[in-house]
């Protein structure tokens, strides 16, 4: 059986819903832990959806995910720009990894176009809300079914 997919989220992700609506939309992260499970199981995969506030968690899930993931998808909120420490976790667990964002960093502040995730990234995907997470398994799927993860 393939090992799930880790849909790892970031401080503050936790108050979708309530946190500027105008920026990052009406659903919570529940809404969106839903989604995306619906859409992993209609394309035959399974997920382990998890939000941390702490970046050593974070590290700790992805260093966790070499092992038993079979790839990431990670909105590191704004661990994002900053966080070499996720940079060095993404880089050791060799899986493929997409960077997810539910708002278009590239409109918004400078600091935001600057990504720690981006360069260890598989691919970005970023302005299309919760719908950019389902994107993400869908070109994972395709990744997966193409050149399937190898034992570590
Ligand atoms: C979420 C955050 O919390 C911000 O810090 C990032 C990202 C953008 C998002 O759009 O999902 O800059």
């Amino acid at each position: 059986m393939q090992k799930p997919v880790y849909v790892l989220n970031g401080p503050n992700l936790n108050m979708l819903g309530l946190r500027e609506p105008h920026i990052y939309g009406s659903e919570t992260l529940d809404d969106v832990r839903a989604m995306v499970e619906a859409h992993a199981s209609k394309l035959g995969l399974t997920v382990s959806f998890r939000q941390s506030n702490i970046e050593g968690e974070l590290v700790t899930w992805i260093q966790e995910a070499r092992a038993a993931a079979s790839a990431i998808i990670l909105n590191a909120g704004a661990y994002t720009h900053t966080s070499i420490a996720i940079f060095d976790a993404l880089s050791a667990a060799e899986l493929p990894v997409v960077e997810v964002h539910l708002s278009n960093v590239y409109r918004r502040e400078r600091f935001r176009h600057r990504s720690f995730v981006s360069p260890v990234a598989l691919g970005v995907i970023c302005g299309f809300g919760p719908t950019g997470y389902l994107m993400a398994l869908d070109g994972l799927k395709a990744r997966l079914a193409a050149s399937p993860p190898s034992a570590h």
